[in-house]
């Protein structure tokens, strides 16, 4: 077993200056002014000034203290003592070092071009930025859980690989599955439909595959998704639960990653009218009559793209659902409007700041024919659907869902303007590296 240690963190608690304390990580900084060499070591909870002085080392020590580089792994033991200069005004004076792995010249300096740190985004992903950025997306992530456990819904496991389409064959992956063809599944939607009728309320967190052709800055081939499905649910009864969802996580990133988005350029101080729900609501009518004042060219019918959601997230400074949206842009499954049957009982929740959709949901047709006329209607396999169809003939409900696109709302939060840096391994357009 590996010998504990403390965490960095622990350097700069109140009452530790003059407590003794072995901590360990990376060299991020190193300089060396005369005999004494300065390093700013790190691990996951923070950044502490190293000081290494020949006299206090073995000559073995110092000889690789001498060595030392940027990137380099080393587990220092010392006394802590207060200065003014060293980032959080503490530092370690070193009385023992052992080095794990001496890091050759490390390959990014600081001033690279993107394309050089998606080359190397297995050495980029340990710079501050990315670090702060991974946190953000853990405390989201551990919100909504948080959320969803504590309001009384199931967390369920659905499959990736799947059998049929839920959004559409334009982004579908197709794999070889032994001597068949499956595809890697754009939504768990259909099976937590299934597990309603067991659990009533449901969620997964699954990865969700869509091979979308074009190149977007929010539009990843495998995002990360978050849905939900309840029974007796209606559409309104879903948008409830996205909102006050959504309040909670911003609430608790603001509580607990506030220094974060400060680091990442984020003004925090932006998300906080998101805490405020209900979220406001607009139909898509008069998203368009909107659009159409603001001198875009859109007409009824028309889907709303990034542009027309960026000019509509204007006239908001919190996310915003905009509903009913003409049933022929919008997925099979969505029930219609029974009083504007050109109408789907769907809707997008939109972040403010020109970041724009960040959940899709909908009211589920319930029923059997309507559905299998649909089905019919957008020219899918009928066979492929028949236990999709079969949850409308055994005890069929009402019922609605959504999912979040978690690499989106990371986006929002921290104010990135590409999606690619909301998850570690990004994949878009035929991207795989590494
Ligand atoms: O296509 S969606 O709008 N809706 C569905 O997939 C439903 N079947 C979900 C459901 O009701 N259970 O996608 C949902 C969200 C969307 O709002 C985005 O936030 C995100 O998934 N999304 C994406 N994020 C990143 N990259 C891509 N390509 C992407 N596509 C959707």
């Amino acid at each position: 077993m590996i010998e504990e240690a403390a965490e960095i963190k622990e350097v700069f608690k109140e009452g530790s200056v003059g407590k003794e304390i072995t901590v360990r990580g990376w060299i991020h900084r190193i300089f060396k002014v005369g005999g004494k060499t300065f390093a700013w070591l790190r691990d996951s909870t923070g950044i502490v000034q190293v000081l290494l002085e020949k006299s206090r080392l073995t000559p073995d020590e110092w000889r690789i203290v001498k060595k030392l580089t940027r990137e380099t792994s080393l587990e220092v033991s010392g006394r802590i003592r207060e200065d003014a200069r060293a980032p959080g005004g503490k530092e370690i004076l070193a009385d023992k070092i052992v080095v794990y792995g001496l890091s050759p010249p490390f390959p990014i300096r600081g001033k690279e071009e993107v394309e050089f740190l998606l080359n190397n985004r297995h050495l980029w992903l340990r710079s501050r930025r990315m670090m702060a950025i991974m946190k953000v997306k853990h405390t989201i992530l551990e919100a909504l859980r948080e959320w969803l456990i504590s309001n009384g819904w199931w967390e369920v496991t659905p499959p990736i690989l799947t059998g049929s389409a839920v959004e559409g064959g334009a982004t579908l992956f197709e794999v070889k599955y032994f001597d068949k063809k499956a595809y890697l599944s754009q939504s768990a939607q259909l099976y937590l439909e299934v597990l309603i009728y067991t659990l009533d309320k449901v969620w997964s967190l699954t990865p969700s595959f869509r091979a979308e052709k074009s190149r977007t800055r929010r539009h990843l081939s495998e995002y990360w998704h978050l849905e939900i499905e309840g029974a007796w649910h209606d559409m309104e009864d879903t948008m409830k639960v996205a909102e006050e969802m959504v309040a909670y996580t911003v609430k608790r990133v603001l509580e607990d990653r506030y220094n974060e988005l400060a680091f990442l350029g984020r003004n925090p101080e932006k998300l906080r009218p998101a805490l405020s729900t209900p979220y406001p609501r607009i139909t898509y009518d008069e998203a368009i009559s909107t659009l159409q004042r603001k001198g875009l060219k859109i007409k009824w019918g028309d889907d709303l793209g990034a542009d027309e959601e960026r000019a509509l997230t204007e006239e908001f400074d919190t996310p915003f659902f905009v509903t009913h949206f003409p049933k022929a842009i919008k997925a099979f499954y969505m029930k219609t409007d029974s009083r504007r049957p050109e109408v789907v009982l769907g809707y997008d929740l939109l972040a403010p700041e020109g970041y724009g959709e960040i959940i899709g949901g909908s009211q589920r047709e319930d029923s059997y024919e309507k559905l299998l006329e649909r089905i019919r209607e957008e020219g899918l396999n009928e066979e492929d659907y028949k236990w999709y169809l079969d949850l409308r003939k055994y005890g069929s409900v009402p019922h609605s869902g959504f999912g979040l696109g978690i690499e989106r709302l990371v986006m929002w939060i921290c104010g990135l303007d590409h999606i690619r840096d909301a998850t570690p391994f990004p994949r878009w357009r035929g991207r795989i590296y590494p």
